[in-house]
């Protein structure tokens, strides 16, 4: 009804910038919050017509979406929108949005950090001056070096091209994987990962998440990047067969990893715990306060051209706009 504010529903913290953005121009109910959280759908559902989602634990599946019958659209928080059934949603004609490009160089950052970090073992080099122990003698001196490393890029999207360009800065050598070859980048392509794997010493894992990527560092990917083999994973903990990674660390089948994504986040295996010669980072990639603001502000942002009956600025390719209702 004209002047009448929007009801959203809020899957998420009350983070200042989504509330101080979206209460003024809709009327916000907080999922989190609720006691009984199914009764709280049943209490609002048939009322909510968007959602701004800014916590993956609750999966925005078939079966979570069918409760809201009037929802047009889903302001999601962050670029990966695996906890999103977003096909379903494109087919009931709902729009995704999600949040890219504010956090490329923020996570480009990262991946150079964690990168760095596990060839040339700082985490373990800060770890022994903290223990006390460089008055007995020095760190031993690095086997790995990021010195005639070449990286394969598994991914060459918005944040794969930020981090590439970093490498090139640094005079590390860069091919690829994706499921097609990028327009207009130079890097040598490699159709088949496996192949790839075989001829570099450094994965670098940044694609999406999901059914299409799950599990794709598998034992022979593993088995062909080999003892000189080092992975680094910023995409998501599915890409990678977590077990199959441990036996490869354990074995020495690659020699090193270094990880900001898990299977199970925020659980950590155990093994890798207990393993010196890994980094493991708590899902950091873009955890900066300026990015997550960027993040949260297109978050709002999405809600607010929606709300005005304006085309969203960041839809997911999944949901075509104007949506197919
Ligand atoms: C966030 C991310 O940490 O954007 C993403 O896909 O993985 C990160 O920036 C994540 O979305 C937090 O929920």
């Amino acid at each position: 009804m004209a002047g009448e504010k929007p009801d959203v529903l809020l899957v998420g913290q009350r983070k200042p910038v989504l509330v101080g953005g979206l209460d003024p121009k809709v009327t916000l109910h907080y999922f989190l919050e609720a006691k009984d959280r199914d009764a709280f759908i049943k209490s609002v559902g048939d009322k909510i017509r968007a959602i701004a989602v800014a916590y993956t634990e609750n999966k925005i599946d078939a079966d979570f979406m069918q409760r809201f019958p009037k929802l047009e659209q889903i302001s999601s928080f962050g670029v990966g929108y695996d906890h999103i059934d977003a096909k379903w949603a494109g087919a009931h004609g709902i729009v995704v949005t999600n949040t890219p490009e504010v956090l490329n160089e923020e996570v480009a950052d990262t991946a150079l950090g964690l990168l760095l970090c596990t060839v040339r073992e700082f985490p373990q080099a800060e770890r022994f001056v903290r223990a006390g122990k460089w008055p007995q003698g020095q760190y031993p001196l690095t086997k790995a070096t990021l010195r005639n490393r070449t990286v394969g890029m598994v991914g060459m999207g918005r944040i794969g091209k930020a981090i590439a360009r970093r490498l090139e800065a640094f005079g590390v050598l860069v091919v690829y994987h994706s499921r097609n070859p990028q327009p207009g980048v130079a890097y040598k392509y490699y159709p088949k990962l496996v192949d790839m794997a075989r001829d570099v010493d450094t994965l670098m894992v940044i694609v999406p998440g999901g059914a299409a990527t799950a599990n794709m560092i598998n034992a022979e990917v593993l088995a062909a990047l080999g003892p000189n083999g080092i992975l680094i994973n910023l995409a998501r903990g599915s890409v990678v067969d977590e077990p199959a990674l441990i036996a490869a660390l354990k074995n020495r089948t690659i020699y090193s990893a270094g990880l900001d994504v898990f299977a199970k986040e925020p659980q950590i295996p155990k093994e890798l715990l207990e393993m010196d010669h890994v980094v493991l980072f708590p899902h950091l990639g873009s955890s900066t306060e300026v990015t997550r603001a960027a993040m949260d502000q297109l978050v709002v942002d999405n809600i607010l051209a929606w709300a005005a009956g304006k085309p969203p600025l960041t839809p997911v390719p999944e949901t075509p706009y104007p949506p197919k209702r």
